[in-house]
């Protein structure tokens, strides 16, 4: 269990005072000069040695994709984008870090945007987070006038602006490329990768689209040193991590842990325990509503990191814990999930936009019992159509949480057809 001295977000729950004040008694913007005066490329290096890996549900590592950057800055200025259009179903913690803790996000921006050679960060967040973009304008009011930010930042000689752009209600806008997009005035509509925004980015520069939590952990990573975030959690899975535990628990919340803490102990040490105890425990979406649902024997020993959850048959994705007790009707849940997707598909290319929308029929059909036991085998050779053939990863996010149910839950499906037949049947006689 992470020891309180290794927590980052101290401020998660809203105790002390989010504002300028509080957050230095924290330890925040201490001598960010000193930090600047390290060097670009000893930023970067220190945030390598950290492993610190994306925490928007990809888990790229950070320090590599900084490094995509142009080394020099020429006719195209560089940008930093942080994607803050939390919208992965289940998903709250950038929510609560850009409330409770708006100045670490601030402060990373400048140390990762002078890390890249950027004099300029865009915030993009969710058009729905109001008070939340009322307190980074606030706190990046603050830190401009305390000359943190702004020209000649910290007096480090870098001038530094950030900017929060709200976005407009698209779950899409969480793609990066569709956020380049969406932030330009366009409409949000994904593009194909390559070119990858290090190269093509916001006005046709090179930018770097980074996570709330990738960017807010930077000031800390630099001031206690990537070693002691590396030595945190596991080999390739290192470091802290923000989990949403929500659903059937008795204590749903936002943590912070260690990386690659058992699934079960991060429920019962934190959330209260699964409602009824861990044996009424029927599934975990484990990762936001894009990744594979586990079943409860999965879920007995499964580690809660980037490459335990892969192996596991899911993926930690936004590390959005969403647990459901046996009183769930888990076929009815994924349907649910498909219409999702379906509406939020912004219809660019054929599986996706063709697919969703018969994955969620289908579904609705699975979810009554009105279906056949041979179209379950034909929904999961459709939902791999979809797979891998798209523009952008909704279409795997469509396609995903149908496979999970089919290969875990595929008994609950054949009784619901099976119950309906036999009412029917009951009904004929
Ligand atoms: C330069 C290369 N850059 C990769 C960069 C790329 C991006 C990052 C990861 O999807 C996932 C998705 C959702 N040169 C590069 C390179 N990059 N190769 O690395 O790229 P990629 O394509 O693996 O992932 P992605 O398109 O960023 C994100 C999943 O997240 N998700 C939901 C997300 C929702 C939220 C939210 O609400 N906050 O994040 C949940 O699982 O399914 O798999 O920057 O440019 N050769
Ligand atoms: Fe749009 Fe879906 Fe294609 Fe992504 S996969 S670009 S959401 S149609």
């Amino acid at each position: 269990m992470l020891r309180d001295q290794d927590r980052i977000f101290t401020n998660l729950y809203g105790f002390h005072d989010w504002r300028l004040a509080g957050a230095r008694k924290r330890g925040d913007w201490d001598n960010t000069k000193a930090l600047l005066e390290r060097g670009r490329e000893a930023i970067i290096k220190e945030v390598q040695d950290s492993g610190l890996r994306g925490r928007g549900g990809a888990g790229f590592p950070t320090g590599l994709k900084w490094s995509f950057m142009p080394k020099e800055v020429g006719e195209r200025p560089h940008y930093l984008v942080v994607n803050a259009d939390e919208g992965e179903p289940g998903t709250c913690k950038d929510r609560d870090m850009m409330r409770h803790d708006p100045h670490k996000l601030i402060e990373g921006c400048l140390l990762a945007s002078f890390a890249m050679g950027a004099h300029a960060a865009y915030i993009y967040i969710r058009g729905e987070f109001v008070q939340e973009a009322l307190n980074l304008e606030y706190a990046i009011a603050e830190a401009r006038e305390a000359g943190l930010i702004g020209p000649n930042a910290c007096g480090s000689g870098w001038d530094f602006e950030c900017y929060v752009h709200r976005g407009a209600g698209a779950y899409i806008c969480g793609e990066e490329t569709a956020l380049i997009q969406s932030l330009e005035g366009k409409k949000g509509q994904p593009r194909l990768k390559p070119p990858f925004p290090a190269g093509v980015g916001v006005w046709g520069c090179p930018t770097t689209v980074n996570n709330v939590e990738s960017i807010a952990v930077v000031p800390t990573i630099l001031r206690r040193g990537g070693e002691w975030f590396a030595n945190l959690g596991r080999p390739k899975n290192t470091g802290t991590k923000v989990f949403c535990i929500s659903g059937h628990v008795n204590n749903p919340c936002n943590v912070e842990e260690e990386m690659g803490i058992p699934l079960k102990e991060l429920i019962e040490k934190h959330a209260g325990g699964v409602r009824g105890g861990w044996d009424n425990l029927l599934a975990i979406i484990p990762g936001g509503s894009s990744v594979p649902v586990l079943d409860k024997a999965t879920a007995d020993d499964v580690l809660m990191d980037f490459d335990s959850l892969r192996d596991a048959g899911s993926g930690l994705g936004t590390a959005a814990v969403m647990v459901m007790d046996k009183s769930t009707d888990i076929v009815k849940v994924i349907a649910r999930l498909s219409r999702f997707y379906m509406h939020e598909s912004c219809g660019q290319c054929t599986p996706c936009r063709e697919g969703s929308g018969w994955l969620w029929r289908v579904m609705e059909r699975m979810a009554r019992g009105d279906a056949t036991v041979e179209e379950i085998d034909m929904l999961f050779d459709v939902s791999k159509q979809i797979e891998g053939h798209t523009i952008c990863a909704l279409g795997d996010a469509a396609a995903w949480p149908v496979q999970g149910l089919i290969r875990r839950f595929r008994p609950a499906m054949e009784q619901k057809i099976l119950e309906r037949n036999r009412a029917a049947a009951g009904a004929a006689a």
